[in-house]
């Protein structure tokens, strides 16, 4: 069994922090449990393009207000607390936060620690983790 808290995470190594989010990992591939969960802010009035090309992403918003725009069709919805969104289909989208969001987000297969998003707004395949 693994029992956490956020604050073993924030400032360390696994605070993933970026000009637009900050990504608390709590729980990575070397868990063993198939995926990997965070804790992400998404900075007020900022707007980041991704598009997880190697992973599915669920996102549960507890805190905060914003929109995601769906890039494949155009579509976009409000974020609120209780908003889930899931990219069944790997989907490019624009993630704006209006007010500074808290989404507790969830990947498979699971992110081995150190992600960014690359030039074309993935996360690789797979990062080699340094021990
Ligand atoms: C909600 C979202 O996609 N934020 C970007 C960071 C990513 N979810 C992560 O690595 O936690």
């Amino acid at each position: 069994m693994i029992v956490r808290h956020l604050e073993d995470i924030v400032g360390t190594d696994h605070d993933i922090q970026t000009p637009t989010w900050n990504s608390r990992r709590l729980l990575l591939k070397d868990a063993n449990m198939g995926f990997s969960m965070h804790d992400t802010l998404i900075h007020a009035g900022t707007e980041t393009e991704m598009c997880y090309a190697n992973h599915l992403e669920a996102v549960y918003c507890v805190e905060g207000t914003g929109s995601i725009k769906n890039l494949e069709d155009g579509s976009e919805y409000e974020i609120r607390p209780g908003t889930l969104y899931a990219l069944t289909n790997h989907e490019r989208h624009i993630l704006i936060g209006k007010t500074q969001m808290r989404m507790i987000c969830v990947f498979n297969p699971p992110v081995t620690g150190r992600e960014v998003h690359d030039e074309t707004g993935a996360y690789p395949a797979e990062l080699e983790v340094s021990t």
